[in-house]
């Protein structure tokens, strides 16, 4: 397993729907300036110019219906251009990388809720992005009743089409919450599962806690 190179850090925030990665993100990326970091932010899908246009084509509701395969692949698509372009880069200045998901939603998506065989995906993370892991992996984990609710209410606010996840059944955002947590049992030293059914103020705090404690 190739961990995250260079000399920076690569902290991922992984969760269901409206878990609150968003706002811990601006949250950490800010308490983190302020301590002097250099911190880069970004996101899956949609982390370069090219990913943006496959997160509008994966996340869309209009006219999109993809096939579990297909979704895969534009998934590693997205991952390979963000890696190789955009990650990678900014560790080898030195700097935190904070990224709003990274494979673990793979495995949990497409493999947890579509039901693709998590062995491929680890196989194509292999092969196609040399076994690039993040140093440390937050889980902000919220029951997806909670999280659906507050993810449609944002939704329903903006301008932006991208509820197709969040029109799924709950069935499926229960088995993206279980696989989130079975990765977190099973790479406990790499991850942490933060209750993100709390106050705003509570979450960010454990997450800031446990980023700083891996960046020593
Ligand atoms: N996907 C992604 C895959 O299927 N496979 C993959 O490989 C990858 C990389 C990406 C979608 O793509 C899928 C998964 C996703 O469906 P996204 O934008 O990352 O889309 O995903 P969302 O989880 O839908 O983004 P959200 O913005 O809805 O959720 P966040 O970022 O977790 O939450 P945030 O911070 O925006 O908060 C959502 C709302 O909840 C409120 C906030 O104020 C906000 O209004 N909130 C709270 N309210 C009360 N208490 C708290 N503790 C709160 N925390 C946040």
């Amino acid at each position: 397993m190739a961990e995250a190179g260079g000399k920076g850090h690569f902290i991922v925030l992984e969760g269901g729907e409206g878990a609150g990665k968003t706002g811990a993100i601006a949250f950490l990326a800010a308490e983190l300036g302020a301590r002097g970091h250099r911190v880069t932010v970004t996101r899956e899908p949609g982390g370069t110019p090219e990913g943006r246009a496959l997160r509008h084509l994966l996340l869309s509701e209009s006219g999109n219906d993809w096939a579990p395969m297909a979704e895969l692949l534009l998934m590693v698509a997205d991952r390979v251009q963000h890696v190789e372009r955009v990650v990678k880069p900014a560790l080898t200045r030195g700097e935190v990388v904070i990224s709003d998901r990274y494979v673990g939603s793979t495995i949990a998506y497409q493999g947890g809720g579509r039901g693709i065989d998590a062995a491929l995906i680890l196989d194509l993370h292999a092969r196609l992005l040399d076994d690039f892991w993040p140093d440390l992996t937050l889980v902000l984990d919220v029951p997806p009743e909670v999280g659906l609710a507050r993810s449609r209410a944002r939704l329903a606010q903006g301008a932006v089409d991208e509820g197709r996840f969040e029109g799924l059944d709950l069935d499926f955002h229960r088995r993206v919450r279980q696989s989130f947590l079975d990765q977190a049992a099973r790479a406990e030293r790499f991850a942490r599962v933060i209750d993100a059914g709390r106050a705003v103020e509570d979450v960010q705090g454990d997450a800031l806690a446990a980023v700083l404690d891996r960046l020593g």
